[in-house]
Order: structure tokens, then C-alpha cells, then sequence
């Protein structure tokens, strides 16, 4: 478990600015979160709060209101830019477009767009006449889709006309949606709503938005989050990602994910960053011209784009200037070592892990700038943030022993509950410890490292990916018997999928039909979530009650030791 790797110190990181955190052990220590809260958050009196009024309308009434918020760029680098007083503007008049749709308080506005500039405006307008907003990332099929949809009940749904046949399919399962608007319909008409909008007051617990997310078994749930969140995503923002006036900040994330929206929206316009929001393909040569045009100087990525610009070596870099960067930051899966310091000899930079879950809400565990960093370590708490590393009965374990990653309860951004199923919201927490379902150790230094998942959640390519839904889309497909779905290690994407796979007698497996089987997860699931590995075989490991058991088809596949078997149903 020990790394070999020697520690990078704050002077080998030649930090070229003062850090807004310059003394992590003060910052810790004096953590006091009333004072942070008058010093940081706009608040209406008798403590109400608005998240959205946070990132963007109180901006416009200071010297930032005519400054850039959003620099949107497409897949050829057309440019939108968006002050905050466009943005300002913008979302008043969608919070009025909703408020003629017969939105109110508390009803569920979903959003399955690409990230375009309404998606911003848009949520940020939901917020404000306090609905409840939702993403879904734009490569969901229609599978999907219904199970979002159908659960949150939601009222209303934003797309556009790419993705308008997918939820049109939908909408026979959907008894609560009233209305599907289109961009294309609705954006050139967003000028007769009026630009002035009263922004709704709320309660710190009311909800803000909801993310669906995956565990091991079931459906999708739903993660309700307050605008109280928007506290916790303000003061990492400006903590970990370091962002201050003058730079120009660039977050890769999709808002369909919670990065996008705590780090991408939230947090940082909070602080007023001017925000780069690229909407095309990857493409290393794209990514570095972005930097250089823009003059990125923050960058919060993921480790599989870290890999993958890392694999396009120097020549994708050619004589583009990168110099603007200042700070960089990684999230989503395990930074390795190598890519780490692959960045520090080729940027002269080091990447920043950064820990956290679509559950928190904000950064828990990072690597700060002022703090010398352990590469593979995840780093130290934020101050406000207990973290520690306890037995399965809820008791801390001692340093360098593998246990539950566990934060202690009540930190501003934690969710406010699993909508509509409580039961499984306290399946969460052991007393006071909310368990993260990651596996961890902390160090003699109290660095923390990650060791994987307590359960058969996968991250592929940064996207978490629940396997029950997986081997639900594949025996959806005619002729499927049972499959049992894992992730497998990949270098470039952490983890890969793959699918064991039994077939009705009269179906013969052909690499024919693994292509059959991969386009229909896709249009039925997700283009992300689809097995880029299919094996058919005779039969399944079950236990007794029928279960499939993932961990057998994990250790056979990466040629581990098989464990204890004895629930296990002859196979
Ligand atoms: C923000 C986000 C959460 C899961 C989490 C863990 C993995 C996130 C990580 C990391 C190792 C890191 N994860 N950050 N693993 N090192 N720095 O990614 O939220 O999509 O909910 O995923 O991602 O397994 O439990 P979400």
C-alpha cells in the first residue's frame, strides 16, 4: 500500500500565486461557519437563501456586471460570450417562461440538453423561482430517461430537437409531464418574457436541484440537494480550486454530473470566475488551443482526459503557449501517480486530486495548494469536513488499515435526501458517519488514498455507472437469458465495461451480435454506459437466492483469487 513515489513539496511546485488558503491548519482549525457565511453568501433576511441569486444576481449589482461569466465554445470554437448581467438577464426571463408554464415552488424541471448556453441560463432560472432542477446527461437513451423522469415526476422537460425524438418516446410513461419546450422553439421567444423576476426567497433546507446516481442494485436514485449547498460549493470553490478575479477558469465536467453543476454553474460563479464552457469532442490539440485563446488559468479535468492528453504526447501540444495556467485540479477516479507527474515535467504543474460524490455536494477531501502533495494521495479534508476511516460497525480504524471512507454528518452541501425512498437515505449512515461506499486508508501524514469501491459501482472514463442497470438493458434485448456486468481496469479509462452474457439455446454468440448487443445498450441505456466487452457464456455464478454474483465474474476475469464461495450455486 505504500507508494515509493517521493512527496512533491509546495517549492517543487513552484506555485506562481499566494494561495487563498495559505495556512491549511488555521483554515481548519478556525472553521467557523457563521462568519463564513456573512463573509462569503447573500443572505435575505430571516436567513433565506437563494443558490442561483448566490451565482449570478448578486454579481450584477457590483463591479462584476458587466464582466464575462460564460465563455461558451463549440466544437469549432464559435464563441458565446454571456456577462453576468446577460446571464442575469437570461435566467430572469426562462424563471418568467416557467412561471407561464404554471411552474411553482418545488415542481421538478429536468434538463436533457447538450451543454449550450440555455442549459446554464436555464437551470440558474429554475433555481431562482424556486423549482427544483435536474440534469441528464445528453447521451442517456430512453430507458433512461423514463427512470428519471418517472420518479422525480417532473413537470416539465427542456431539450432540444436533436434529443426531442428520445424523450417523445418516453412520454407515454410519463403521466406527470406537462410539457416538453424545445430550444429551438423557445429561445428566439425568451425576449417577450420580461427580464425582471422576484427571486424566491427559500428556506437553507429547501431543495435546489436532484442528480440521479447509481449503486449496485436498483434503479437510479435520486440525490436531493438544498440550496444550502451552494455554502460548501462558494468556499471550495474559492479554498481548492483556488479561483480568483482575475483568472479565467475552465471546467470540463457536463453538467449533467454534479461537477458540472457544483464547479461549473454553482460554485464558481458564485465567486465570479469567468467560466469556459466547451461543448465539442475531445481533442487534445482543440483543448490546448482553448487554453491558450482563453488564457486558461485554472483547470479542473478528470484523470482519463489527463491520460488521454498525456497519450497524445508533446506534438499535441506543438508550440501552443500554456503558460496561463496556474492551478490544476483532477476529479472523478483515481489520479495515478504517472500521469501526475507526466504533467508536472510537461505544464510544470502538478494536477490536484480533489474527492467528493454527487451525495456531498462539494469537494471533501483535496489536495491544497499550499500543502505538499503525496501523488496517488487524495490529499486532507476541507476545513468544515471531518473524514475518517471506520470498520463497518462505524468505529475509526487506525492509520494505514483499509476501511470505509466516512465523512461525519452534517457538512453544508451533504444531500438532503434519496427523493422519495428515505429508507435508503439512511441506509447511508452508520450514527453520525455517512459511509461513501469508497474504500480508503489514511496515512501516518493523515494524507488519505483511495483503495476502490466497497460495492460493483463503476467509474468509466470519470462516468459513474451502476452495473444492475447495464445487465437490465442487455436481457431487454430478445434472446438474452441473464448477464452480470463489472468493471474492468483500463488504462486509459480506469475501468471499462464488461458484460458475461448467457443466450437463450436457439441464439448462436457471434461478434455479430456483441455489435447487436452494444448498440442496443446504447439507444435503450446510454452511449456511455455500453459494454465495450461482451463474453458469452454457459451460465452465471448465482448464490442460493439467485443473486449474480459480480465479484466471482471480477476475480475470474482479472485472475484473483475467487474468495469465499460458499453461497455460491453449483456452476
Ligand atoms: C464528483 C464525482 C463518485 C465516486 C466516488 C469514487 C470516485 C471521485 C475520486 C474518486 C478516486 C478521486 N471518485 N473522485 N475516486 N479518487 N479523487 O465524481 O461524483 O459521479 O457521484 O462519483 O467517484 O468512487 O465514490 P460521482
Amino acid at each position: 500500500m505504500k507508494t515509493s513515489i517521493p512527496k512533491i513539496t509546495v517549492k517543487d511546485k513552484q506555485l506562481k500565486f499566494k494561495p487563498n488558503i495559505s495556512n491549511y491548519e488555521a483554515a481548519y482549525r478556525d472553521y467557523n461557519l457563521n462568519k463564513l457565511i456573512k463573509d462569503n453568501i447573500s443572505l435575505f433576511p430571516e436567513n433565506k437563501i437563494n443558490a442561483a441569486y448566490n451565482a449570478v444576481d448578486r454579481q450584477v449589482l457590483g463591479p462584476r456586471k458587466n464582466k464575462i461569466a460564460i465563455y461558451h465554445l463549440d466544437q469549432d470554437l464559435n464563441e458565446i460570450k454571456l456577462t453576468f448581467f446577460e446571464l442575469y438577464q437570461l435566467s430572469n426571463r426562462f424563471g418568467n417562461l416557467l412561471k407561464s408554464l404554471g411552474v411553482g415552488r418545488g415542481d421538478r424541471v429536468f434538463f436533457f440538453l447538450p451543454r449550450i448556453p440555455e442549459l446554464f441560463y436555464g437551470f440558474l432560472g429554475t433555481l431562482k423561482i424556486g423549482a427544483v432542477a435536474g440534469t441528464m446527461f445528453s447521451a442517456f437513451g430512453v430507458q433512461a430517461l423514463i427512470d428519471r423522469l418517472a420518479d422525480s415526476a417532473a413537470k416539465v422537460v427542456i431539450t432540444n430537437k436533436e434529443l426531442l425524438p428520445r424523450i417523445k418516446d418516453a412520454k407515454i410513461h410519463l403521466p406527470d409531464l406537462e410539457k416538453i419546450s424545445v430550444v429551438e422553439d423557445f429561445a428566439p421567444e425568451l425576449s417577450k418574457f420580461s427580464d425582471e423576476l422576484h427571486v424566491s426567497q427559500m428556506d437553507m433546507d429547501d431543495p435546489a436541484f436532484m442528480l440521479y446516481t447509481s449503486g449496485t442494485t436498483g434503479k437510479p436514485k435520486g440525490v436531493v440537494h438544498t440550496h444550502r449547498a451552494i455554502i460548501q460549493e462558494h468556499l471550495t470553490s474559492n479554498w481548492v480550486l483556488d479561483l480568483k478575479e482575475d483568472d479565467t477558469y475552465w471546467c470540463t465536467a457536463d453538467p449533467g454530473w454534479v461537477t458540472g453543476i457544483a464547479y461549473e454553474i454553482l460554485g464558481s460563479l458564485s465567486n465570479g470566475a469567468s467560466t469556459v464552457v466547451y461543448s465539442g469532442r475531445f481533442d487534445p490539440t482543440i483543448w490546448y488551443k482553448i487554453v491558450e485563446k482563453y488564457q486558461v488559468s485554472v483547470w479542473y479535468t478528470a484523470p482519463t482526459a489527463i491520460r488521454m492528453l498525456q497519450a497524445a504526447g508533446k506534438q499535441a501540444i506543438g508550440k501552443t503557449d500554456l503558460s496561463s495556467l496556474r492551478h490544476i485540479l483532477s476529479v472523478g477516479e483515481p489520479l495515478n501517480p504517472e500521469p501526475l507527474l507526466w504533467a508536472k515535467k510537461t505544464y510544470g504543474l502538478v494536477f490536484h486530486d480533489t474527492w467528493w460524490q454527487t451525495e456531498t455536494g462539494s469537494i471533501m477531501i483535496a489536495n491544497f495548494p499550499c500543502l505538499p502533495i503525496k501523488p496517488g494521495s487524495m490529499g486532507y479534508p476541507v476545513p468544515g469536513v471531518t473524514a475518517a476511516i471506520v470498520d463497518d460497525n462505524g468505529k475509526p480504524v487506525k492509520p494505514m488499515m483499509e476501511g470505509n471512507l466516512a465523512i461525519k454528518k452534517g457538512w453544508p452541501s451533504m444531500m438532503k435526501t434519496i427523493w422519495r425512498r428515505p429508507k435508503k437515505y439512511e441506509s447511508y449512515f452508520i450514527d453520525d458517519w455517512y459511509i461513501s461506499g469508497d474504500r480508503a486508508y489514511m496515512d501516518y501524514d493523515s494524507y488519505f488514498w483511495f483503495v476502490g469501491r466497497a460495492d460493483d459501482v463503476i467509474k468509466t472514463a470519470g462516468e459513474r455507472v451502476g452495473p444492475f442497470e447495464v445487465e437490465s438493458a442487455l436481457v431487454a434485448y430478445p434472446g438474452v437469458t441473464e448477464a452480470g456486468v463489472i468493471g474492468k481496469p483500463d488504462p486509459i479509462r480506469g475501468q471499462i465495461i464488461k458484460a458475461f452474457v448467457t443466450l437463450n439455446p436457439e441464439i448462436k454468440p457471434s461478434k455479430a451480435l456483441v455489435v447487436k448487443l452494444q448498440e442496443f445498450v446504447k439507444k435503450y441505456l446510454a452511449g456511455h454506459a455500453y459494454p465495450k466487452e461482451i463474453e458469452f457464456v454457459k451460465s452465471l455464478p448465482k448464490t442460493r437466492s439467485g443473486k449474480i454474483m459480480r465479484r466471482m465474474l471480477r476475480a475470474k476475469e482479472l485472475g484473483l483469487p475467487i474468495g469465499d464461495t460458499s453461497t455460491l450455486e453449483e456452476y
